[in-house]
C-alpha cells in the first residue's frame, strides 16, 4: 500500500525537500498551503510541473494553522499515517516583534494538532520540528537531549511548550508524537532574511555588481550550521523507529557569523579584512579595500542565544544518522548557488 503524509509548511526550505525525500521513497505527500497574496510555491513548483509520477504524488490543500477546524477536516479527509509538523513563524528576531503570532503558530497550533490526533481512530505519526533555541542559555555544551530548556526569546519558548506536550501526549495518550531538536540548517532555499542566505545572496549580487554593501547585526554569534537535506532524512528516520524519541539534531561543530561571511565572500572571489569593534565594524574587500559589509544596530535582538552545539549521538547510535555538510562548506555551496542563479538568470535552489 501506498504511504501518505501531511506535511505543514510544504512551501518551506524543509518542507520542499521532505516532499522530495518522501516522494522519492514512493509516498503520496499531501501539503498545506496558505492562501497568500501573492504565489508563494517556489520552492515546490518543479515537483508540480515535472515528471507525472511525481507530480501526481503530490496534493495541496488549502489550510491555515490559524484554523485549526479545516485542519481536523482535512486529517479525517486524507488519513495520513504519518504527519509532519514544519509550519509555523520560524523567524527567532521577529519573534521579539510578533510575540503572539508566534506563540499561536508554534505553541497552541501543535496543541491543536496533538488534540485532533488522539481524536483519529487509526493510529499516526507525528514530527514536531521543535529547536535548539528551546536550549536558549542551556547550563552545558554541546547540549544533549537531556539538557534543561532555558530559552530567551518568545521563539523559543514557544517551541518549548510545544515540545513538552508532545512528550505528555507520548507518554499520557500513547501517541507517536517525537521533536526533532535542531539546529540551524541552511541551504539555496532559506529564507532570505536568515543571516546565512542574506550573506550568500550578498555575496552573489554583490559580484555581479548589483548590491555595494551588506547591512548585518551582531557578528559574534556562534551557530552549529548544517546542511537542510541531511535533515529532513533525520525527521523521516525518527518516524520510521519503532519507539518516538526526542532526537538532538546537530553536527557538533560550530562557527562564527564572521567565519561563515568570510566562506562565503571567498568563494566568489573576494577575501574580507574584518577592522572595528561592535557597531563600528566593518569589513572591506581586500583587493580593491572597498567596504562591503558594515555592521548596523538596526539588526540587533533584544537578546541572544548562547553559542549553541549539539550531541548527536543518540541520533547517529538510534537512527544511523550523521550530517557530513558544516558551516564553512554550506555556506560555499550556497554562495555558489546564489551566483550560478544570478549569473544565469534562474531562481536558487
Ligand atoms: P520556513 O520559514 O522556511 O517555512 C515555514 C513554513 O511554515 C512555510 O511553509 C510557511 O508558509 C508555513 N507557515 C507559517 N505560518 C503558517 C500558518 N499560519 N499556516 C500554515 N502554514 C504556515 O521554515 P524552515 O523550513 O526553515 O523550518 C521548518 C520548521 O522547523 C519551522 O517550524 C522552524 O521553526 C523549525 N526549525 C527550523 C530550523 C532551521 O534551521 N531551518 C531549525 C530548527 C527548527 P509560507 O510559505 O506561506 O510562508
Ligand atoms: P537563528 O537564525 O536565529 O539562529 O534561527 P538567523 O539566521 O536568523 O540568525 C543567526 C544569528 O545571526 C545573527 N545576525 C542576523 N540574523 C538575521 N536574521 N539577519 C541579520 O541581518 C543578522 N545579522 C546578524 C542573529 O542575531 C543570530 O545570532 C534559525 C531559524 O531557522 C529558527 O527557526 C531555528 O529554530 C533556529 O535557527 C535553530
Amino acid at each position: 500500500m501506498t504511504k501518505s503524509a501531511l506535511i505543514t509548511g510544504i512551501t518551506g526550505q524543509d518542507g520542499s525537500y521532505l516532499t522530495e525525500h518522501l516522494l522519492a521513497h514512493g509516498y503520496t505527500v499531501h501539503g498545506l498551503v496558505r492562501r497568500a497574496s501573492m504565489f508563494n510555491r517556489s520552492r515546490i513548483d518543479h515537483l508540480r510541473s515535472g515528471p507525472a509520477e511525481v507530480a501526481d504524488g503530490l496534493v495541496l490543500h488549502y489550510g491555515d494553522l490559524n484554523d485549526l477546524t479545516s485542519m481536523r477536516r482535512l486529517l479525517r479527509q486524507i488519513s495520513p499515517r504519518e504527519v509532519y509538523h514544519l509550519a509555523g513563524q520560524s523567524h527567532v528576531g521577529l519573534s521579539f516583534e510578533i510575540p503572539e503570532v508566534t506563540c499561536q503558530e508554534n505553541g497552541m497550533a501543535t496543541l491543536g494538532l496533538l488534540e485532533a490526533l488522539r481524536d483519529l481512530d487509526y493510529p499516526v505519526r507525528f514530527y514536531h520540528a521543535a529547536s535548539s533555541e528551546m536550549f536558549g542559555a542551556p547550563g552545558s555544551t554541546p547540549q544533549t537531549e537531556e539538557t534543561p530548556f532555558n530559552p530567551v526569546n518568545p521563539y523559543g519558548c514557544a517551541k518549548v511548550f510545544a515540545a513538552q506536550l508532545c512528550r505528555v501526549y507520548r507518554e499520557a495518550y500513547g501517541v507517536f508524537a517525537c521533536s526533532g531538536i535542531a539546529y540551524n540548517h541552511e541551504s539555496p532555499r532559506r529564507g532570505e532574511n536568515f543571516v546565512t542566505r542574506k550573506i550568500t545572496l550578498a555575496a552573489a549580487r554583490i559580484k555581479a555588481g548589483q548590491q555595494a554593501v551588506l547591512h548585518l547585526g551582531n557578528l559574534d554569534g556562534r551557530r552549529d550550521w548544517g546542511y537542510a537535506p541531511e535533515y529532513v532524512v533525520a525527521m523521516w528516520q525518527m518516524l520510521q523507529a519503532k519507539t518516538p524519541r526526542d532526537y538532538v539534531l546537530a553536527t557538533g561543530r560550530t562557527h562564527s557569523i564572521r567565519e561563515f561571511a568570510t566562506a562565503a565572500f571567498a568563494e566568489v572571489g573576494f577575501e574580507l579584512e574584518f577592522e572595528g569593534t561592535g557597531v563600528a565594524e566593518f569589513a572591506r574587500r581586500q583587493d580593491t579595500g572597498e567596504v562591503v559589509l558594515k555592521v548596523d544596530a538596526r539588526y540587533f535582538r533584544p537578546a541572544e542565544v548562547a553559542n549553541l552545539a549539539g550531541d548527536a549521538t543518540r541520533a547517529r547510535q538510534e537512527l544511523g544518522w550523521t550530517p557530513k555538510t558544516t558551516g564553512t562548506e554550506v555556506a560555499r555551496l550556497m554562495a555558489r548557488a546564489d551566483y550560478a542563479a544570478l549569473a544565469g538568470g534562474r531562481q536558487t535552489g
